[in-house]
């Protein structure tokens, strides 16, 4: 019975020509349904409807005129509810294109579904509303279900899949979000971190390590989001979060490593953007007592805040304060150090009101300012227990060596503003780092004993999206989208690239299916030695150089390249084509900020401070603070690595025979190469672990935040520090090889509308990002993709059961038994070493597999019961 039957609409007058008919979705009902009404008649009561079945290709019969409620229903469920059936997966899309997939799309969107998949990567509509699907009765439902078609998407599903891979395959696994400013990774992020730490927990969550996790974020958003053009709480730094779980599944602990903070905003931002939120935060919350204690002024007042706009709709500033507080309490810092933080805040702010008057009239020829207003120095200097003196002189003159002797050389106003600026940027960048440090030092977990930990880890990836601010995008901007180049590349190698290298190499029948490739991009932005970073950091040392010859540079080495652009109008700017669109960028304070100069006069003032936390933030080696747990890692590695070798040595002096005998009949496998492989399998492994350990101490600073760059920008400005770009290079690439490592999850953010407004779905704006994400192609290859493979020893190994007495060990006698098994040709594949199938088919063999064993067990029943 092949006969498709489809639910229709007539529009016109009645039967006969003017009749329009307008197919409207298949129906899996054995009837075409017609409705017919009189023009300008919208009453549904009066519509004729009639069951029409499909006689020939050329006719319909009609049948009967149904039953006007069964025909009611069918409207409402195909008329008035979404227009088309919706999927929940991509993947099941019949008719694929660009009009079917944001069709799908936005039919969800409108009935709440949010989350599709497609396949196993999840898009997440961002619908600027928050829905009631995150509450702890939806952690419990998605609770050990993995992604799939058994419960609606949801990115829960995601954190429990990659918690289920991780304890199966016992391997690091990574989720990766990806999408513009303002598409919701944040919130994507935070909804993983909550699953995740729920996933391990009886009940409720728990206080211990779990709420340190949990509570890190709101500390972090506090510091380093701020509403922007794009996004009210726009992340102005990436973050990198790594939960550890014990062997057992608990969590064990939690790494944060952190990506170059937007330190231009503390000094100025755009219209209608903000710094960041924790001043405002402070500013509103702070009690009386205080607020005098702190010298804390109204947002109004500080220079740093008011030439832009300092509130933001729907957000309570005290309220989001004493959350602040109760946070950082969560995250371990004391009151003590909570009011030390806020002393260096309360500073930065005043540092923006010094202002410099000309120490002589105009006529002396003498531009050398001076500090026009020395009583905000005076508080400073009290805030940061400076030397007021030695605070005035660093933000007026400098001291240079010339001959033997020390010159001191006073400021014109443009430098004296710099040097200022300069250290209100140091200050707040060097906070940062240090909350960053002492989250980490939290979210080691206390139980952390020697030797204990054996798991393995689940990474999210919560970077700053990509954006255009259009006149004004700057050095950031080229960093910021730089970054989402990289991780778009990631997202192609993984979903096309080493998918359809490896359907190659098999040698199975496959159609390529291209993809928009961003190397291009990539090599023109990061390129040696000609990329434009390359060419940045050439200009930043090179004497003589200005923002001026860097733009010529870039122009006449990337004259022919067709990522880069110059624009129409002569003016000081590039355009990059991204994958994402182009971008101008303006070369203005291009150099400046790559260099990001810590100068020695400003740390020198701060190293002096009577205050050990001043000090601490800029001089004192951060390492220190880590030191004990850098000790506790070194005797960890060093007892796996003894322990690895004692039993690596151990193993070879009883030859593991045994062992293996013992697995082999366990395991009642012939298979040479499973006996191969488990033989050399434990030991060395384990050995390789200890070994990894020993080289992972090294590296323990860095991994929690700790870089050398940061160190150099801190504490060691007299090396030629590493510029801005040089230090996000190395961070980024080193991101890239542990992303490499693991095994990811994907998340694409798209963004209803760009306005904002809950439950808009703007058909441009979400088709846009469908377009540069490259999601149609996605679709396609994970369609005709399969995503299962398994080696035929695998394959074997899993079906024993149902394959057929004697031995079986060669692509030949597994294509047999394939062939057996009246599956769909279509949906597997023999390649050279591995069988391919698609869901499906597995789901079929999954099956077969099951009636196989409880048909064993039945009869093992009745032999019992005959027995007894
Ligand atoms: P982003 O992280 O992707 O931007 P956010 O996660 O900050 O974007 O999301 C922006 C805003 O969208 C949030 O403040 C929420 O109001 C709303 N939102 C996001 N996801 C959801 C959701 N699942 N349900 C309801 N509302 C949501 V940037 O950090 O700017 O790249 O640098
Ligand atoms: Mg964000």
């Amino acid at each position: 019975e092949n006969v498709t039957y489809e639910l229709a609409e007539v529009i016109g007058d009645d039967f006969g020509e003017d009749c329009k008919e307008r197919r409207l979705a298949p129906s899996e009902n054995p009837v075409q349904v017609m409705m017919l009404w009189p023009k300008n008649r919208t009453d549904q009561s009066s519509y004729r409807f009639y069951l029409r079945e499909k006689i020939s290709d050329f006719g319909w019969q009609d049948q009967f005129v149904m039953d006007p409620q069964l025909i009611k229903d069918y409207f409402h469920r195909f008329l008035y509810q979404p227009k088309d059936r919706e999927y929940p997966d991509l993947c099941q899309l019949p008719d694929l294109n660009e009009q079917t997939l944001l069709d799908n799309l936005r039919a969800r969107f409108v009935a709440g579904h949010i989350y599709t998949y497609v396949g196993s990567i999840l898009i997440a509509l961002n619908p600027f509303k928050f829905y009631p699907i995150y509450n702890p009765k939806y952690v419990k439902l998605y609770q050990n279900r993995k992604l799939g078609p058994n419960l609606p998407p949801h990115i829960f599903a995601v954190a429990d899949t990659a918690y289920y891979c991780m304890l199966k395959d016992r391997k690091n696994q990574c989720i990766v979000i990806s999408g513009e400013s303002g598409s919701g990774k944040t919130e994507s992020t935070n909804f993983l971190l909550h699953h995740l730490t729920a996933l391990s927990q009886k009940g409720s969550h728990g206080s211990g390590v779990e709420q340190t996790i949990l509570s890190a974020g709101p500390v972090l958003e506090a510091f380093g989001n701020a509403k922007t053009a794009h996004n009210n709480n726009s992340s102005r730094f990436g973050k990198f979060i790594q939960v550890n779980y014990k062997e057992n599944g608990m969590v064990h602990g939690a790494v944060v490593q952190k990506y170059l903070l937007e330190k231009s905003r503390i000094c100025s931002q755009g219209r209608n953007e903000r710094n960041y939120h924790v001043f405002y935060y402070l500013l509103e919350g702070a009690t009386e007592q205080e607020k005098q204690i702190l010298h804390l002024k109204t947002p109004d007042q500080y220079y740093y805040l008011n030439k832009s706009c300092h509130s933001l709709e729907n957000v309570d500033e005290s309220y989001e304060f004493s959350r602040l507080k109760q946070s950082m309490e969560m995250v371990g810092f004391t009151a003590e150090k909570q009011r030390r933080l806020f002393s260096v805040l309360s500073a930065v702010l005043l540092l923006g009101n010094v202002e410099f008057q000309p120490r002589r009239p105009a006529y002396h020829h003498d531009e050398s300012v001076g500090v026009k207003n020395p009583e905000v120095v005076f508080l400073i200097s009290e805030l940061l227990r400076v030397k007021q003196e030695t605070l005035l002189q660093a933000l007026t003159a400098k001291k240079a060596r010339a001959s033997g002797e020390t010159l001191v050389i006073t400021y014109k106003l443009p430098e004296a503003i710099a040097s200022r600026d300069a250290m209100a940027k140091c200050l707040y960048g060097a906070l940062f780092d240090w909350i960053v440090l002492q989250v980490n030092h939290a979210l080691l977990s206390k139980k952390d004993t020697l030797r204990e930990h054996q798991g393995n880890s689940i990474g999210v990836l919560d970077i700053f999206g990509f954006e255009d601010f259009g006149l004004n995008n700057s050095f950031e901007q080229l960093c910021i989208n730089y970054a989402n180049e990289h991780l778009q590349y990631y997202f192609n190698q993984h979903v096309f690239k080493y998918e359809q290298e490896e359907y190659r190499k098999e040698g199975i029948r496959w159609n390529n299916i291209d993809f928009m490739d961003n190397t291009g991009c990539l090599q023109l932005i990061e390129g040696k030695p000609n990329g434009l970073l390359c060419l940045l950091d050439d200009q930043c040392n090179f004497p003589g150089a200005t923002n001026e010859t860097l733009l010529q540079k870039f122009n006449t080495v990337h004259k022919d390249n067709k990522f880069y652009n110059k624009p129409q109008k002569k003016e000081g700017a590039f355009i990059v084509v991204h994958y994402a669109g182009k971008v101008k960028y303006q070369v203005t304070d291009m150099r400046e900020k790559n260099l990001d100069l810590m100068r020695q006069d400003i740390v020198g003032v701060l190293k002096n401070s009577s205050m050990a936390f001043v000090r601490e933030l800029v001089g004192a080696d951060p390492v220190a603070v880590f030191r004990w747990a850098i000790v506790r890692a070194f005797f960890r590695a060093y007892f796996a690595f003894h322990e690895a070798g004692r039993k690596h040595r151990q193993g070879r002096v009883d030859g593991n025979k045994n062992n293996i005998q013992q697995r082999y009949q366990r395991n009642h496998t012939p298979n040479e190469n499973i006996i191969r492989k488990n033989k050399s399998f434990r030991p060395r492994e384990r050995s390789k672990k200890g070994l990894k350990n020993l080289q992972s101490v090294k590296t323990l600073a860095g991994r929690t935040g700790i870089t050398a760059t940061n160190q150099g920008q801190l504490g060691k400005a007299r090396k030629q520090p590493m510029t801005v770009t040089a230090q996000f290079q190395q961070s980024l690439h080193s991101l890239m090889d542990t992303l490499n490592q693991a095994n990811p999850f994907f998340i694409r953010c798209i963004k209803s509308n760009s306005n904002k407004i809950p439950n808009q779905f703007d058909d441009e704006t979400v088709q846009r990002q469908l377009r540069y994400t490259g999601m149609l192609e996605t679709v396609r290859i994970r369609q005709a993709g399969f995503n299962v493979r398994l080696t035929y020893d695998e394959f074997i190994q899993l079906y024993r059961i149902l394959l057929p007495k004697g031995l079986l060990s060669s692509q030949n006698d597994v294509r047999h038994f394939l062939a057996t098994l009246n599956l769909d040709r279509d949906n597997y594949q023999l390649g050279g070493s591995k069988v391919f199938l698609r869901e499906s088919e597995k789901h079929k063999l999954d099956c077969k597999l099951h009636q196989q064993i409880m048909a064993s067990i039945i009869t093992l029943q009745r032999w019992f019961r005959v027995c007894l």
